[in-house]
């Protein structure tokens, strides 16, 4: 299991050129992403994100320390980083446990496989947000472990990250260490978080749920 660490930023034409200039591109793709919650949105009010990407789960969870909330000064970081998970039984027993109150236990196991979708209805998850993304992504020159995706979703916004992957247990500080230089050499001014693609979808086509997640402080 690993964890991403990440800055989203906004980028224009200058932006590109500067990630052209310290960076290669590796490659163009596409994919479409469908998210899964209950209707009272147990998920993702605990800040955890299960989504379908071509035809794989991953679910995107808070690690032991910060995630994408407020840092203990009130403060909210830049970075967010969360754990990502693709394994499905594992996946499985972690929306599960975060579903189901603790007086449900002890009913029969499911065993979820990527053919039968019966444990999404099991557990009353539905799709609430599906969109598709063109992804460039880009490698930079004389910096290990750093890359950078320029998104563009079909619902009309586009945002880019600085990612970097770190196994877990690894060292976080050089991870956002190695962020925040990128972000300098790519003459970044972001003061505050930008709004992922998420963010975004949820304002405009689930406004109610975006509410409630605003509200938690969750977004
Ligand atoms: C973690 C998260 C969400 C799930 C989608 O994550 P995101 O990184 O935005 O999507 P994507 O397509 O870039 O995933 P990748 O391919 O990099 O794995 S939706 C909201 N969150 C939390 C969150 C937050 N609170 N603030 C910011 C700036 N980003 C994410």
């Amino acid at each position: 299991m690993s964890v991403e660490v990440e800055q989203k930023f906004l980028f224009d034409s200058d932006t590109l050129k500067a990630i052209e200039d310290i960076g290669v591109c590796v490659g163009q793709k596409q994919f479409q992403d469908q998210y899964f919650d209950t209707a009272d949105f147990k998920l993702t009010l605990q800040d955890t994100w299960l989504r379908r990407r071509k035809q794989s789960w991953e679910l995107k969870c808070p690690t032991a320390t910060f995630s994408g909330t407020a840092e203990p000064g009130g403060e909210r970081s830049l970075c967010t980083q969360y754990k990502e998970i693709t394994n499905l039984p594992e996946i499985y027993q972690r929306v599960k446990a975060l579903i189901k109150d603790s007086g449900e236990e002890g009913e029969k196991e499911t065993t979820p496989s990527a053919e039968d979708d019966s444990w999404l209805s099991e557990l009353g998850l539905c799709c609430f947000a599906e969109f598709t993304t063109t992804r460039r992504s880009f490698t930079l020159k004389g910096e290990e472990g750093v890359q950078i995706d320029l998104d563009q979703a079909d619902f009309g916004y586009h945002v880019g990250e600085i990612e970097v992957l770190v196994p877990e247990g690894g060292n976080m500080q050089s991870a956002k260490e190695k962020i925040r230089h990128t972000a300098q050499r790519l003459g970044l001014n972001e003061e505050r978080r930008v709004a992922g693609k998420m963010t975004v979808y949820l304002e405009r086509y689930r406004p109610e749920q975006y509410a409630i997640l605003l509200s938690a402080h969750v977004l």
